[in-house]
């Protein structure tokens, strides 16, 4: 499908345009273009061959002919004429959150500003503040967002970074000069994605830290070495294949006495870190990498839990310590219990060879019995999705009966029917009711039309929830880390109605996905709605996926209570019941 990169061609131009000051009437058609393109459920190439573009309302004549040149050429020539009219830094400005073409032009044309570091240039040298309508404050939130697009630039996932870091532990383990090595910074947060590596490594004496400095700078695939020192090194590292640049790994290597203070320290986030010192500092004591001090006393450094306790916090697990409300919470002894891996019983978004899943369902049912789980749903794609060989309700409701027979074979272990059914551009389903209410549990998810408005996407997700059938949705906002931003949607009104509709959101727990996310998940939790943690497994493999989905949920600060499937599959099967007929919204 080209449909993105066409709908993405036509907003460049018109951004572009808007940058140039150029006739308004073009612009917004250009505009249309985009959308009703991005919006449109079939592939524009192939609408493109029946010679059907302009049956889509907003694509007239001249639209159709950069459209076919796309489809042609791979690139619209009166795109590539725009693009040589301006600096080509002002692109990375439009990045910006909150700073749109007007605002790129203005910089441009009053302050010859071309790219970002120019900008940021006028931000610290105050001129930007003199242009009318970009006080300090203004600016202040464009060097926030200078700092946000920055900060996602060179970023890894989590579940990559994970895997580098176990290689490199796996590696060094084998030295016996080194008594533990362990994960610190971001990693052990469980960010959604990864900056770089921090790794400690804990050993005593000179000669051993020599040599696991030594080991570490030598591992193999280490491209640079960026620093070494006496107890710590930075290397860079190939990054896996879909990633263009290196990534940092950090090594520090920490004596005993000091090992919980460095985890801690090292671990961060540095405002939960800044935070702690201030609490340290109240009690007239110093709190840093080596341990915590009462004047040139050492009372804790050796393990983590000690400084937390004597500071008069309970222990802060690391996928809290963000200095979002856990330091006021530990010290109150009020920290939410944050659900764990062993707490989920089954998994309820997997897909089956029915439409693009990879294992049979019999070794789905194997995988999930050793991950120790009880049930399993099997939610195949509906028509819709026909790139994924979606299912019509014919071949849906057979697959149905299969399973359900299949159901009945199975001794201390349930499957159910389920389905991904796709939202339609209008809030309908992808199956008419009487369909759905063959299906044992319904997952509904929005897989096309993506860039719409913020109303109408909002609307179609709100509208799908008053579905009675409608059990959870999956991937509330569509992103994709690195790759696709979340749908514009009004989450606190998506929560509102998952409440009053009695309809599960979804922590999916593909790497890529991580969606709903930490923030959302904690407003869903405050607001009492129920969550499920899913994998979305298209092989057996993925079924392990589901650490990722815990660990953001944990950020989240969710309890094994707020997650569906931490529970039986007989309160499963109670939400499904209940919305149907005590709740019909
Ligand atoms: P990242 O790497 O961007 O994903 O995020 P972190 O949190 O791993 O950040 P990193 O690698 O710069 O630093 C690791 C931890 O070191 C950080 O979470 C907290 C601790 N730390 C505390 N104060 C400071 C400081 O002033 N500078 C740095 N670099 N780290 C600090
Ligand atoms: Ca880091
Ligand atoms: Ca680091
Ligand atoms: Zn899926």
């Amino acid at each position: 499908m080209h449909n993105k990169q066409i709908s993405d061609l036509f907003d460049q131009m018109a951004e572009i345009m808007e940058i140039l000051g150029e006739d308004h009437f073009r612009i917004s058609t250009y505009r249309k273009v985009a959308r009703v393109v991005g919006d449109c459920p079939q592939d524009i190439a192939s609408l493109a061959a029946g010679g059907q573009l302009q049956t889509l309302a907003g694509i007239g004549k001249s639209s159709a002919e950069k459209i076919n040149e796309f489809i042609h050429h791979g690139s619209i020539g009166a795109h590539q004429e725009l693009l040589e009219k301006i600096p080509p830094g002002l692109l990375d400005l439009l990045k910006i959150p909150g700073f749109g073409p007007k605002g790129v032009s203005a910089v441009w044309k009053k302050l010859n500003v071309t790219n970002l570091p120019e900008l940021q240039q006028a931000i610290s040298d105050h001129s930007l503040e003199t242009l009318p309508g970009f006080g300090a404050k203004k600016a202040q939130a464009l060097a926030r967002g200078i700092e946000f697009i920055r900060s996602s630039q060179n970023r890894i996932l989590l579940a990559d970074a994970l895997a580098i870091a176990d290689l490199i532990v796996g590696q060094l383990h084998q030295l016996d000069c080194l008594d533990c090595i362990e994960l610190a910074g971001s990693l052990r947060r469980c960010c959604e994605t990864i900056g770089d590596i921090d790794l400690l490594a804990q050993a005593d004496g000179d000669d051993n830290t020599k040599k696991i400095i030594q080991a570490f700078t030598q591992l193999p695939g280490v491209q640079e070495v960026l620093a070494t020192g006496q107890t710590k090194a930075s290397i860079r590292l190939a990054k896996p294949d879909i990633y263009p640049d290196l990534i940092q790994v950090d090594l520090r290597v920490i004596s005993s006495e000091s090992m919980g203070a460095a985890w801690q320290y090292f671990t961060g986030s540095k405002y939960h870190n800044i935070r702690l010192r201030e609490i340290a500092g109240r009690k007239k004591l110093k709190l840093n990498e080596y341990g915590l001090f009462k004047g040139d006393k050492q009372i804790a450094g050796q393990n983590e839990l000690q400084i937390y306790k004597k500071l008069g916090l309970s222990y802060i697990p690391p996928t809290l310590r963000e200095d979002r409300g856990e330091i006021e919470s530990a010290q109150k002894g009020k920290l939410p219990e944050i659900v764990q891996l062993p707490d989920v019983r089954g998994d309820l978004h997997m897909h089956s060879p029915e439409s693009d899943g990879r294992s049979s369902i019999e070794q789905l049912i194997g995988a999930a019995r050793l991950l120790g789980y009880e049930y399993i749903a099997i939610a195949d794609h509906s028509q819709s999705t026909a790139i994924a060989n979606g299912l019509d309700a014919d071949r849906l409701l057979k697959h149905a009966r299969r399973i359900k027979k299949l159901n009945e074979t199975l001794d201390g272990f349930t499957i159910l029917a389920s389905s991904e059914v796709d939202i339609l551009t209008d809030g309908d389903l992808d199956y008419p009711d009487e369909v759905l209410a063959e299906l044992d549990f319904v997952t509904a998810s929005i897989h096309s039309g993506m860039t719409g408005a913020r109303d109408k996407l909002t609307d179609r997700i709100l509208r799908a929830m008053e579905n009675p059938y409608v059990n959870c949705i999956a991937h509330p906002t569509g992103r994709m880390l690195g790759v696709r931003e979340a749908m514009a949607l009004d989450i606190d009104a998506i929560i509102a109605q998952a409440l009053r509709t009695h309809t599960a959101l979804e922590i999916n727990a593909q790497p890529l996905r991580l969606d709903l996310n930490d923030i959302h998940i904690r407003q869903a939790v405050d607001a009492g709605v129920k969550l499920i943690i899913n994998t979305d497994a298209h092989d057996t493999a993925s079924l392990k996926l589901m650490r990722f989905g815990v660990a953001t949920a944990q950020r989240g600060w969710a309890k094994k209570t707020d997650i569906l499937n931490c529970h039986g599959v007989s309160v499963i099967r109670d939400w499904v019941k209940d919305k149907r007929t005590k709740h019909k919204p």
